[in-house]
């Protein structure tokens, strides 16, 4: 069996979760504490040279992280549902707003950067919130845009996909910051779609054994 390190509230963490559980694929989860900074820990930093969960390690001990790069692995071995589709311009177009998530959003979110503009640049707990919620929507923005444009219940397709995947754990850090969600109804509409199918609900931070 597989096994994937990660933490509950990881948004990286959340979108392999989520992959896992719509393809059916059964891995052993250990949890590493990012509030306790298990990920600063040498053992960790063994497992992702850059100290980040989530780390997914086969069966003959390979260790592959990035998320995004996790999702591809998985679609590669296990086709069905796919994550994205095998037309070219379709696929780059839901990859494209997957990644202005993965790329573009979540990084500025991130615990150490969160860390380092207090540590170094005296923000306060305000000033980090009002931080996370400037990008958070700045992003949003875009993609609610784009997604006004489309007619599929999903942002290019009818069931969830690559972009699905990133979009939820991304509502869910939205929402502990106090975005307001209003402002997004077809993101919020994809989100509450999808948080009643079974693989978000296993894969969601409070499904977690670590969660607390
Ligand atoms: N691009 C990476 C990002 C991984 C990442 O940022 N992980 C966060 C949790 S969501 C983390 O481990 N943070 C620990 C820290 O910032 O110290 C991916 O998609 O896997």
């Amino acid at each position: 069996m597989m096994t994937l390190y990660g933490y509950w509230r990881s948004s990286a963490s959340y979108r392999v979760r989520i992959a896992l559980a719509m393809k059916g694929i059964e891995v052993a989860h250990v949890p590493v504490n990012l509030r306790k900074g298990e990920q600063g820990e040498a053992a960790h930093f063994a497992r992702n040279a850059q100290g980040f969960v989530p780390v997914l390690e086969l069966e003959d001990s390979t260790r592959l992280t990035q998320s995004l790069a996790i999702l591809d692995y998985l679609d590669a071995i296990e086709a069905e549902p796919p994550l994205l589709p095998g037309d070219p311009i379709l696929r780059a177009k839901i990859l494209g707003a997957a990644l202005t998530i993965a790329s573009d959003v979540s990084p500025i979110q991130n615990l150490s950067v969160l860390k380092y503009i207090r540590a170094e640049h005296g923000c306060d707990d305000a000033a980090v919130t009002a931080w996370c919620r400037h990008w958070i929507a700045k992003g949003f923005n875009a993609l609610e845009e784009i997604a006004q444009t489309t007619e599929t219940e999903f942002l290019y397709t009818d069931r969830p996909a690559c972009f699905e995947i990133c979009l939820i754990p991304q509502v869910y850090n939205a929402r502990r910051f106090g975005v307001d969600m209003d402002a997004f109804p077809r993101l919020s509409a994809m989100d509450e779609a999808c948080r009643k199918l079974p693989a978000f609900i296993a894969a969601a931070p409070e499904s977690q054994a670590d969660a607390v």
